[in-house]
């Protein structure tokens, strides 16, 4: 069976019924069977297009639900114009770049990380300003996977005679907007999985005390982090045991003026106590308890009645939060990307139910040891080592004293069955994906 990233779910054994009815997946395909100018790739087409990546990822964590783009635009091998897009509703980055090469645009070359769009969205459609500012070619690292476009930006500068190149660093490109294209392919909030362990593989001692696991400068990239995501989540058990406070701190900065994530707590039958730090009235930005329809009635109102959000749904077979479902409903508000931040269970609920597609693992350089010390993963895990998910490519590197190893998550086959049976078929939310082992 062959491995695809989960964030980049385009082989077929990975394409769900839902997206093929969506008609998604299949017009990727056809953006590259369009027959048009075709334009072979230039000696300085990277160096250009790493630019525009590098301009694109200037916005990182600000242009949700958006992806982040750059462009320049190249006038005689002589860069003219670039720009990047800043946060949704604002100028799209082929604009700005076509702006401000103003009259320099004619006859000379776009380089776009993104697929222009044809559709009249926050803005007017990216197709237009560049069939007017006369460019004669066009290179593009990545098609775009939102519905309105899927390569009808390519056809459509095609059509106009203009020369297309596609795919220069698309692998970078993807990568960049890994979380877009989850968002985009399989209509739920790309989840990333943080977790702070030790060379053993475990997040706190048999003694259950996890403070500090991690040195300083690793602590405070994940706030870093969390300032970048739509959403952090943890399940009640992590509230109950650490009582955390959810929130993205900066040195130097206030609290209420860093982009604050969304706090999700996974607490099936409402565990979590109302004093805990993460419910605070004080606290900036919203709350979203996950609990199944059953949890205790007087209990969702004295949430309610703190201004959190109670989302309930049917539970799932193993009467805890039915994950997808949630997830599908989060992607409805928005929400493109989350910070999975913790415990074990909930973890391992969702790597069983395939919804892990990034992980950001520090490695500290302690052993805890202890038979009852806690695990990073808990959940129903694997049997054989070659049904594993694993890591494609995955990138180190060492923040201080711990190291930090990240990647795209690669599934080898469909989420197991508690009856042993095959769900290809079946829609993300369908009640026989879930496997018994609960979420919280
Ligand atoms: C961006 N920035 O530079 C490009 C995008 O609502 P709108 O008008 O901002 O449209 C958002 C869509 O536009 C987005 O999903 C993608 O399909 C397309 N291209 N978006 O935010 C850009 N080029
Ligand atoms: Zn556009």
């Amino acid at each position: 069976m062959p491995i695809v990233p989960g964030g980049l779910a385009f082989g077929l054994f990975c394409i769900r019924k839902s997206e093929l009815t969506a008609g998604r997946v299949l017009y990727l395909k056809e953006a590259h069977t369009d027959t048009g100018t075709a334009a072979t790739a230039r000696p300085d087409d990277e160096k250009w297009m790493r630019r525009a990546l590098e301009l694109a990822g200037r916005a990182r964590g600000q242009t949700s639900p958006n992806p982040m783009v750059g462009a320049v635009v190249v006038n005689n091998g002589r860069m003219v114009g670039e720009g990047y897009h800043h946060r949704a509703g604002e100028s799209h980055a082929e604009v700005l770049a076509l702006q401000m090469a103003g009259e320099a645009a004619r006859e000379a070359e776009l380089y776009v990380t993104l697929e222009p769009c044809v559709h009249y969205g926050r803005t007017p459609p990216c197709l237009d300003a560049v069939l007017r500012a006369g460019v004669r070619r066009v290179v593009v690292a990545m098609t775009d996977p939102d519905p309105r476009v899927q390569g009808r930006g390519l056809a459509g500068l095609r059509r106009a005679g203009i020369a297309v190149t596609e795919g220069v660093m698309e692998r970078e490109a993807r990568r960049l907007n890994a979380a877009y294209i989850t968002y985009q392919t399989k209509l739920r909030p790309h989840v990333v999985w943080k977790a702070a362990l030790t060379m053993d593989g475990k997040t706190a001692t048999k003694a259950g005390l996890s403070r500090w696991i991690t040195g300083e400068p690793a602590r405070e990239l994940v706030h870093q982090m969390r300032s970048e995501a739509d959403a952090i989540m943890v399940g009640a058990g992590t509230v109950l045991a650490d009582n955390p406070e959810l929130t993205a701190r900066l040195p130097g900065k206030n609290v209420a003026d860093i982009r604050q994530p969304v706090r999700i707590i996974i607490d099936s039958h409402l565990r979590s106590p109302l004093s805990a730090r993460c419910f605070s009235p004080e606290l900036p930005g919203r709350t979203i308890i996950a609990a199944v329809e059953e949890a205790p009635p007087a209990k969702v109102a004295a949430f309610e009645e703190r201004h959190i959000s109670v989302w309930q749904g049917p539970a799932d077979k193993s009467g805890r939060v039915d994950l997808a479902l949630f997830l599908s409903h989060l992607a409805q508000l928005e929400i493109t990307n989350i910070l999975l931040e913790g415990g074990a269970t909930l973890a391992g609920s969702m790597f069983d139910r395939q919804l892990i597609d990034e992980c950001r693992l520090f490695f500290a350089p302690l052993f805890f040891g202890g038979g009852g010390a806690i695990p990073a993963l808990a959940g129903l895990g694997v049997e054989q080592p070659a049904e594993a998910p694993r890591l494609v490519d995955p990138e180190s590197r060492w923040v201080g004293r711990d190291l930090l190893i990240s990647g795209l998550v690669a599934y080898q086959s469909f989420p197991a069955q508690p009856g042993g049976e095959s769900n290809s078929a079946d829609s993300p939310n369908c009640s026989r994906c879930q496997a018994p082992e609960g979420g919280d």
